[in-house]
């Protein structure tokens, strides 16, 4: 099992966000939170933090050295050993969010003892402690990051555990069938016949449905986490970043009458349905006229290609033009949804001609100028991600690479110690295979997890998590 060196010291951050707000935290965790506090902090009340209770705030100031000068008016909250964030003393002083208030009183706490926390070193106590196992940790990492509410609701389950008792509950099946199968194995006598044989596939066909069940969510999961990236293209003044403008609801992008208006991508984020999507708006040019028109055309073109959805856009009130065909044949083989814009205007472009030439049957009328038909634009959007399913933030998703990796190999062991065992193998080299499945599955909880890969994974929280 992993050990940290340094896990008797006493450590401490700025828990707040960089910047002025009405308060900040610091934060202390270890055996000398609570005194290394006192020696600092004056109570109104005059009475010592270790004579305070658990789960108490107290009033008071944080006091310079030597002890006649104020540095700031404070909250302290003790949270003793066990029931705390990382189940060791933790200390939390709440004082005013001035950047140079927190830095002294950091400072204070420093120099009377405590160590800097490491990026998410609070957390990663909280796992070597054994009050949240790796999945729950990696969930705080993704309600700090997450960019939605859905992936917000998503995070909140597996921060409970639902992850980790899923998995559990696996495991336990498993391991039940490799402890038959190694009796067997120690016992020949206690062979087992056809019967017995197909209880354990039977058993291990359930778990493996169970894996392939988390292994499905994950398409959803990761759509959640990182967001679908929609690039915006079609010839000059269409109506592109009109678009993009209604769909961020504000204006980021200049909209103009003159052709050639957006030269560099520009890239935004957005909550569609509670879906994260990055669009981006390109550029329109076809025909550079010089160096910079050149370089657009060539960012517009990888923006494209690196798109997971297209929105081609037309302009309704004129007719298909060479230029709208140059592009088409150009985004070609890519998931395209063909935007009709300026349908305020009369109708001139020809919707029979548009299908011909466009692979795609997926096709929205809309007025950026007037807003309208964004609606069904979203619609169409999320069913296209989203292939009609509904958005399923009540169960578990697996979003976290890592944790589809390791599913993914633990499928694949329990498929051989299926067919192993019914081409009628010894149950030797079976239940070697249900032991490799189980330790994929305890690398995901982290109950059998190296180093460096733990450095890895809380060395992307941020300092004070
Ligand atoms: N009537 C009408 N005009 C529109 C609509 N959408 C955009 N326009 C106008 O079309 C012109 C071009 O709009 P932009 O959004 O700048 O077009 P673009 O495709 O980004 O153009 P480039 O950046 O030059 O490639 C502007 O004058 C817009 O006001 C619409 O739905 N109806
Ligand atoms: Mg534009």
């Amino acid at each position: 099992m992993y050990q940290l060196k340094s896990l008797e010291d006493t450590i401490v951050a700025i828990s707040t966000a960089n910047g002025q707000a009405g308060i900040g935290i610091i934060r202390l965790s270890g055996i000398q939170a609570v005194t290394i506090v006192d020696g600092i902090f004056l109570a109104k009340n005059k009475k010592k933090l270790s004579a305070c209770k658990s789960f108490t705030v107290n009033y008071g100031w944080i006091m310079a050295y030597p002890l006649d000068k104020v540095i700031d008016e404070v909250l302290v909250t003790v949270m003793r050993a066990p029931k705390s964030y990382t189940k060791e003393d933790v200390v939390e002083i709440s004082c005013h969010g001035g950047i140079v208030s927190l830095r002294a009183i950091l400072q204070r706490v420093l120099d009377s003892g405590a160590r800097l926390a490491e990026p998410g070193e609070f957390t990663k106590r909280a796992f070597l402690n054994g009050r949240i196992d790796l999945t729950q940790a990696e969930a705080v990492l993704d309600i700090i990051q997450s960019k939605t509410d859905t992936f917000l609701q998503v995070s909140t389950n597996q921060l409970k555990g639902e992850l980790s008792i899923e998995l559990e509950s696996i495991r336990e099946a498993l391991t039940k069938v490799y402890i038959e199968m190694e009796a067997v194995v120690n016992f020949p006598e206690d062979d087992i016949d056809s019967k017995g044989r197909a209880k354990l596939s039977a058993d291990i066909e359930k778990a493996k449905q169970k894996v392939e069940g988390l292994l499905k969510s994950s398409e959803q999961g990761r759509i959640l986490k990182e967001g679908i990236k929609i690039v915006l293209c079609g010839k000059p003044n269409v109506g592109k970043s009109s678009l993009l403008n209604v769909l961020l609801k504000q204006p980021r992008a200049i909209v103009s009458a003159i052709a050639g208006t957006t030269r560099d991508t520009i890239e935004e984020t957005a909550q569609i349905r509670g879906i994260p999507f990055q669009l981006i708006d390109t550029a329109g040019i076809l025909e550079p006229r010089d160096v910079i028109e050149e370089e657009a055309i060539k960012r517009s073109h990888m923006s494209i290609k690196s798109a997971d959805l297209v929105l081609l856009m037309l302009d309704a009130s004129c007719p298909l033009e060479q230029e709208d065909r140059d592009l088409m044949s150009k985004i070609k083989g890519q998931n395209i949804i063909v935007v009709l814009n300026k349908c305020d205007l009369k109708q001139q472009i020809e919707e029979s001609q548009i299908q011909k030439s466009c692979m795609s049957e997926k096709m929205v009328k809309v007025s950026a100028l007037e807003k309208k038909g964004v609606d069904a634009l979203e619609k169409i959007i999320v069913e296209e991600v989203w292939h009609g399913k509904t958005v399923e933030v009540h169960g578990i998703l697996i979003s976290n690479v890592r944790h589809i990796t390791a599913l993914k190999k633990c499928f694949e062991s329990l498929d051989k110690a299926r067919s192993s065992l019914s081409n009628g193998l010894s149950l030797e080299f079976v239940s070697e295979d249900i032991k490799v499945a189980v330790n994929y599955l305890d690398s995901i909880t982290g109950r059998n997890i190296d180093t460096d890969l733990l450095d890895n994974i809380f060395s992307q929280f941020c300092i004070g998590k």
